[in-house]
């Protein structure tokens, strides 16, 4: 996979030289090409932004700048053998990035990146290039950023675990915790290791059994207290056909009622434990 970055703070990207990701550069599964945006000015100032045109706050990055260097970039990739390009555009107005996003994106020959500063890049940039590829205007999350660098790396460490190879034998994407079938869309509950004793503070007794069969049950029960804890919203949009008896009975506990249409839904009295 080929993946381009035009920024203008490409020291930000520095972490794409680290671990999984820079692991897989190194090996050639990855090539990745970060461009500084200034080298795309022509005036003395290196200017990348202008007034927003209607006016108010803030700043608007520049067409040109932005132009000529997708043009160099993408000019530079085909010339390498590179094809079938995507635009990614981190913005807070785009949409959400999730597992399966990534998955979508991993699928990819070449992705190009335009994190943008201040108030984002002028309408026309993006809307020039939908002419010529697929076009993916992605938020990391409802927060406020100082600029999309953080979210390029976000998307490519998620993007780049998928690649064919990247990620070892150990780790596997099926036990990831947004992979469909997971834990049927629950959060992973906790995990415990050597020694047996810290601080006075042992580990739950069932982790010690040796009985499989109650150790999954104990995951699932913990995963279905962490997902009611704290995102109580996949639970109501999980197809209820993946909960059983138990799952059931300890939603019950959990304050979770079956509605008109099988999906659970929280009694609001429900106490949390
Ligand atoms: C945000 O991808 N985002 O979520 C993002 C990109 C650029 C600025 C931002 O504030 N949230």
């Amino acid at each position: 996979m080929r993946l381009d970055v035009v920024t203008i703070f490409p020291e930000y990207l520095e972490p794409l030289n680290v671990s999984l990701v820079g692991k897989a550069r190194a090996r050639g599964q990855l090539d990745v090409r970060v461009h500084d945006l200034r080298d795309w000015t022509y005036d003395r100032h290196n200017t990348v932004d202008d007034t927003p045109y209607g006016g108010g706050p803030g700043m608007v990055m520049k067409t040109e700048p932005w132009g000529a260097a997708l043009d160099d970039a993408l000019a530079d990739g085909y010339e390498h053998g590179a094809h079938g390009p995507v635009l990614v555009v981190p913005t807070p107005s785009g949409r959400p990035f999730t597992q399966e996003l990534a998955v979508e994106l991993s699928e990819r020959p070449w992705l190009v990146f335009t994190p943008a500063r201040y108030e984002g890049i002028d309408r026309r940039v993006v809307d020039e290039y939908a002419t010529r590829m697929p076009v993916y205007e992605v938020s990391i999350g409802d927060y406020v950023l100082a600029g999309g660098e953080a979210a390029v790396l976000v998307i490519t460490e998620a993007v780049a675990r998928l690649l064919p190879g990247v990620l070892g034998n150990a780790e596997s994407h099926r036990d990831d915790s947004f992979a469909p079938g997971a834990m049927a869309g629950l959060l992973e509950g906790p995990v415990y290791t050597k020694p047996p004793e810290w601080r006075d503070r042992g580990i739950p007794e069932v982790l010690l059994s040796g009985h499989h069969g109650k150790i999954a049950r104990w995951r699932r029960d913990e995963a279905l207290r962490r997902t009611t804890a704290n995102r109580p919203d996949l639970i109501e949009r999980c197809d209820p056909a993946v909960f059983d008896k138990k799952d059931r009975e300890m939603l019950s506990i959990l304050g979770w009622r079956p509605g008109a249409d099988g999906r659970f839904g929280r009694n609001p009295e429900a106490v949390e434990e």
